[in-house]
């Protein structure tokens, strides 16, 4: 057990490094723990949703996700911990505004199944296998994009790629 909260530093676009590939984790062990445990942390803190451990600079197959329930409180019981997961089944299409801790600010429509198998292991090594709908199952697809190296925006159609990438560089060039 850690004493301390660690908060790390979220990767933002555009850095490369958010375009590798994760690997699988081998070992279910105390540093895993402990990386989970700093991810949280993070997350909450950073107000998000959903993190990826690429996010945080870190290339293995780990991603969290932590909803808020009906009362809109977001507790930590509701967490998924999800270790090397695969999509056995997808089914359905659907749109919501997503967004993400590494694009902060920029929120649009993206396209994705409406409902998913997955399959994982929690921090433990135990295989779980899940079938998700809503925004689980948006989350779900929006974390394991960042294993993969991919991004929320390189969903969007043309033009409205380009207006993020407009939006982003004045941003950028405000030194926000
Ligand atoms: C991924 O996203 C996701 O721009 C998680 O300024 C997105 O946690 C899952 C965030 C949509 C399901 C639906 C974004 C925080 C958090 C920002 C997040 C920001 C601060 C995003
Ligand atoms: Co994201």
């Amino acid at each position: 057990m850690r004493r301390h909260k660690v908060i790390l530093d979220i990767v933002v676009y555009p850095d490369k490094r958010l375009r590798n590939k994760s690997t699988n984790v081998l070992e279910f062990d105390e540093k895993l723990h402990n990386l989970l445990d700093d991810m949280y942390e993070t997350m909450i803190t950073k107000e998000g949703i959903g993190l990826a451990a690429i996010q945080v600079g870190i290339t293995k197959n780990i991603l969290i996700i932590n909803l808020a329930n009906e009362d809109e409180k977001q507790i930590k019981e509701d967490l998924l911990e999800v270790i090397n997961p695969k999509i056995t089944h997808l089914e359905g299409s659907e749109i919501y505004q997503e967004g993400c801790l590494s694009v902060p600010g920029y929120y649009d429509d993206v396209q994705r199944a409406k409902s998913i198998t997955v399959e994982y292991f929690d921090r433990y090594g135990q295989k779980i296998i899940k079938d998700l709908d809503g925004l689980l199952s948006i989350a779900m697809q929006h974390e394991m994009d960042h294993l993969k190296g991919h991004l929320f925006i390189e969903k969007l159609s043309y033009l409205k790629r380009k207006k993020f990438e407009k939006e982003w560089k004045k941003k950028l060039k405000a030194g926000k």
